[in-house]
């Protein structure tokens, strides 16, 4: 057999997070698709993670959008792109310019986001257009401009290698940036960088942390205003910095020296030890870079969070310097591009502010357009709540799925439905929120699409088409300019292609420009549409004619009037502390394998066999607190909601905090939005919500019976169950239900879930012991496995991984597959740790158990971890628990 070869191959970047790695897409000899690292991409160097290297597996056509619809009805682009521009007139006609809003998103292409800013702002005159970005960088925007007069993001990737310590704070790097977590990983096995996790609950990214703070959630501004007071009293304040660079540092002072070392252990929750330990090497360290995320912007003190830890790196003059410098790392692949031209409420394109009448002159003049907006537009949270008051009377929601991923998301799903007009831009209908738009319009998706993105460290990457667009499907930045054709405003938005778009964005950012703005791509205007096609990676700023460096402020020059940065007073407020009712707090997040709502990577078996299910972390003692048990359900319940999630018991947790993920919606669970829990509270300078905290309560979801299917088609949802959760498996699905009432008959529940399987009922196997309510059914062709449902009145113990595969392989073990367990022949991967090897947990712990004492020697011995090695911080830490468990059975 001979090994396929590349035919023909192309260079674009990942559509996922925002380390921005490049991949080279390959069209293979024997067809198939092939997606790698781009050895030579400057974000990544060749490596991929676990989504970027299942991007293959998710490019099917299977539930995309290919036609424009209205009302459910198929119908051509003029009809659709015509009743949106008259509605969006009409509106406009009668209500005013504010009574229409887009909601956009960080996954579109600066060229999209460029031409919905355009339209909004310089045509439209509104600036109610805001973007899910708000939910994850908001804070930072706000932080950043409020110190150093514009969004800049100081240092580049080249820093966390540099350092000797990296402090993470609120960043689960390992899962969420893992590329980068690798590059650190890296960098620390060939010298000594020591690593701090600044984090209430232990995550897998603590594997490499020399310190792990689990501090309290929300007392983040206590610790570093801790931090500021001890670098004051040491000698480590670089005054002369300060002096010549900074303002506000006595106030910001002051605003600390309330708060006592034993106030600052007390609002953490850590001790006094922990906390001059961290403050110690923090101070001692010249090259230290602070890298954080949602823990601190996703916070009602999200901004007040940032500008503190802003404020220690300002005092020591650690910024802009090789190695050190505060980092915020973006989530989306264009959340940082999506900032450069002004997808906020509050920004005007190329960093130009809203506030400022210069700059809104400058922008105006710069488009010639008729008018601009005068003032900041509604934010998320405020345009949602202005829906459901009935004050928006046309939305356009484009690439972002806010029915899931908003807080009080059932307040804004409710506020969608009565919206008299919402437009939904994407490339799939099976979407929570498409089912509240009244016109639907297909995008193109990643390898199909054309323009660029920005990633953490402000390096701009071309996505490249390699797929042949399908359907009716466009790119979203044609959506809008076809409207903004039809309303009147042809000659802006008359564009030839996204090159074209790129250029007139690129001369904006230098227009009149002379210094006073830090982001500015000049050269790089003009470009043919040859060269934009043929544009390598570059880093901003990118000036036509200064020489620039790649980091910012090591001297100075801030982009605030007298170009000195500011030091803002954070004072400490304690967050609101749980009650009787709602007696734990709620933080939410991020899995390895999933990407927010799951449209995409749930499309990958590879990836969903990491976590098929909704869950619940719970600490040990509040699990038996509150009466749960592991693997069963919980109900959790808000204020605001209630919702059902499967129950893993794990001392990883704080006592009095739990933990559930952001992913899943009512398109892979009945009830796990876990967005209807969450209190829509925002920080008051940012507007971004605290999606990291609400007060909720658990208690045991009563089931009657536990079910679990594996089927080979997708399963219909039983009208019994009460609880389920789908996921697709290698070769078919896997259902996992619950009962609220006794189970009727196995078998017809099965038969139920699958009429694929009642084509083939002759051959059939059955257990049923009624008393026990324990009962497994089997259905088989020639093929093989068709279906199997096993139910039980405890959680199903039936190894997922193991019944899953079975469908994929005759010949079958018949009875095995009644006893719901491997033959004697056969071993049981367990929960896949390893995606790309398909490597389970229990096969990790045999290596283990056989002498492997590294992740290293797992990785000779099975594979596991040698490829994207996204699950490295997970071996790792089966090795730390069973070696040392191990040692300990030895010494017995
Ligand atoms: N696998 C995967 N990767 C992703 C994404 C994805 O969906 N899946 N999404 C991308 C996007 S858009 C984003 S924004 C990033 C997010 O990347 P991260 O911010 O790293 O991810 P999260 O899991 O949201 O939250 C990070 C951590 O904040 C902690 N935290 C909660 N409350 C507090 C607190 O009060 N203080 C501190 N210090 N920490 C706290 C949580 O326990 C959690 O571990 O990930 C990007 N990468
Ligand atoms: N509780 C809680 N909630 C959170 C968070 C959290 O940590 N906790 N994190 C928040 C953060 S940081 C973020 S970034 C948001 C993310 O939340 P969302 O943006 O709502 O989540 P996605 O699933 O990424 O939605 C993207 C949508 O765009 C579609 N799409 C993909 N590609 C394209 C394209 O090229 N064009 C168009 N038009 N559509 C496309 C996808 O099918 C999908 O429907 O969630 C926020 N919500
Ligand atoms: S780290 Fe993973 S998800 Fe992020 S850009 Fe790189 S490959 Fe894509
Ligand atoms: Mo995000």
């Amino acid at each position: 057999m001979t090994t396929p070869e590349a035919i023909e191959s192309v260079r674009t970047t990942c559509p996922y997070c925002g380390v921005g790695c490049g991949i080279v897409a390959s069209r293979l000899s024997n067809g198939q698709l092939e997606v790698k690292g781009d050895a030579e991409h400057p974000a990544n160097f060749g490596r991929l993670c676990s989504k970027g290297s299942a991007l293959a597996q998710t490019l099917s056509l299977d539930d995309r959008l290919l036609h424009p619809r209205i009302g459910g009805e198929r119908v051509s682009w003029d009809i659709a792109l015509n009743r949106v521009a008259d509605e969006f007139q009409s509106a406009i006609a009668r209500h005013g310019p504010d009574s229409v809003a887009f909601y956009v998103s960080g996954q579109l292409l600066t060229e999209d986001y460029y031409v919905a800013n355009k339209l909004m702002k310089g045509f439209i005159g509104s600036a109610n257009i805001d973007t899910n970005s708000r939910l994850c960088m908001a804070s930072s925007v706000a932080g950043h401009r409020r110190a150093f007069g514009s969004d800049t993001v100081p240092g580049c990737y080249e820093d966390i290698e540099l350092a000797d310590v990296v402090v993470l704070v609120g960043s689960n790097l390992a899962w969420c940036h893992p590329v980068l977590y690798q590059r650190l990983e890296a960098a620390r096995a060939e010298r000594d960088i020591r690593v701090i996790v600044i984090d209430p609950r232990s995550t897998a990214t603590c594997e490499i942390a020399d310190q792990h703070l689990a501090l309290a959630p929300g007392s983040d501004v206590a610790l570093f205003n801790g931090l500021l007071q001890h670098i004051a009293n040491s000698q480590h304040l670089d005054a002369r910095y300060v002096g010549e660079h900074t303002q506000g540092f006595d106030a910001a002072l002051v605003a600390t020296t309330s708060l006592k070392r034993k106030d600052i252990a007390r609002a953490t929750g850590l001790s006094e030890v922990s906390i001059a330990e961290f403050y110690d090497l923090f101070i001692a360290t010249e090259k230290v870079v602070t890298i954080y995320s949602q823990g601190v912007n996703q916070s009602t003190q999200g901004t007040d969070k940032v500008n503190a830890i802003i404020n220690c790196h300002l005092a020591t003059g650690r910024i802009g310097r090789p190695g050190m410098g505060p980092f915020s790392v973006t989530g989306q692949p264009n959340a940082m591009g999506g900032r450069e031209v002004g997808g906020l409420a509050n920004m005007l394109a190329a960093h130009m502010s809203l506030e400022s009448a210069a700059d809104r002159d400058t922008v105006q003049r710069f488009w010639q357009s008729p008018r601009i907006a005068q003032m900041a537009g509604l934010k998320a949270v405020d345009l949602f709540r202005a829906v459901a008051a009935g004050q928006i009377k046309a939305l356009w929601i484009m690439a972002t799925n806010p029915v899931d991923s908003m807080p009080e998301a059932d307040v804004v799903r409710d506020a969608l439905a009565r919206c008299p007009f919402v437009v939904v831009s994407d490339v799939t209908d099976k979407t929570d929120t498409a089912a509240y738009a009244h016109v639907l319009l297909p995008a193109l998706a990643w390898g199909e699409k054309s323009g660029t993105v920005t990633n953490s460290e402000r390096r701009i990457s071309r996505q490249r088409t390699f797929l042949t667009p399908p359907g009716d499907a466009k790119p979203d930045w044609w959506h809008m300019a076809e409207v903004g054709n039809r309303m009147g405003f042809a000659d802006a938005f008359d564009y030839a292609g996204p090159h074209a778009i790129f250029d007139e964005y690129a001369r904006m950012t230098a227009f009149e420009n002379g210094g006073r703005r830090d982001l500015d791509i000049g050269a790089y205007a003009s470009m043919t549409a040859y060269d934009y096609d043929a544009l390598t990676p570059f880093q901003w700023p990118a000036r036509k004619t200064a020489k620039q460096s790649q980091r910012f402020f090591a001297d100075g020059g801030y982009f605030t009037p007298d170009r000195r940065a500011r030091f803002i007073a954070t004072p400490f407020a304690a967050p609101r502390t749980s009650t009787a009712r709602y007696p734990l707090l709620m933080n939410t997040g991020r899995v390895r394998d999933q990407w927010h709502t799951m449209t995409r990577t749930a499309k990958s078996p590879r990836l969903m066999s990491h976590i098929g299910e909704p869950y619940l972390e719970i600490h040990p003692d509040d699990a038996a607190l509150h009466g749960l048990e592991a693997a069963g359900l919980a109900s959790v319940e808000s204020a605001h909601g209630r919702i059902v999630l499967r129950v893993q018991v794990t001392s990883r947790q704080r006592r009095g905090s739990v933990f559930v993920p952001m992913h899943w919606t009512d398109q892979f669970a009945n009830n796990a939005r876990v967005n209807a829990l969450i209190p829509a509270a925002t920080d008051p300078v940012s507007g971004q919500p605290g999606l990291k905290q609400a007060h909720v309560n658990v208690s045991p979801f009563s089931a009657q019976w536990y079910g679990l299917t594996v089927t080979r088609n997708k399963p219909s949802i039983p009208a019994d169950a009460d609880y389920w959760a789908l996921s697709p498996a290698t070769s078919g699905w896997r259902l996992e239900m619950a009962g609220l009432q006794p189970l009727p008959d196995a078998a017809a529940v099965l038969r139920q879930i699958s009429t694929h399987v009642d084509q083939h009922s002759g051959d059939e196997l059955g257990y049923h012991d009624h008393a026990g309510q324990r009962h497994r059914v089997a259905v088989f062709d020639n093929c093989g496995l068709v279906g199997a449902f096993f139910s039980a009145r405890e959680p199903v113990r039936v190894s997922r991984s193991w019944a899953a595969e079975q469908l994929a392989k005759p010949p079958i073990d018949r009875l095995s597959i009644l006893a719901g367990r491997s033959g004697a022949t056969q071993r049981d991967r367990g929960a896949t740790v390893c995606a790309c090897f398909e490597i389970g947990v229990n096969q990790i712990v045999d290596a283990i158990k056989d002498g492997c004492r590294t992740v290293a020697t797992i990785g000779v011995e099975l594979k596991a971890g040698t490829n994207c090695g996204s699950c490295r911080a997970e071996i790792g830490r089966l090795v730390h628990e069973h070696a040392i468990a191990n040692t300990a059975a030895k010494a017995r």
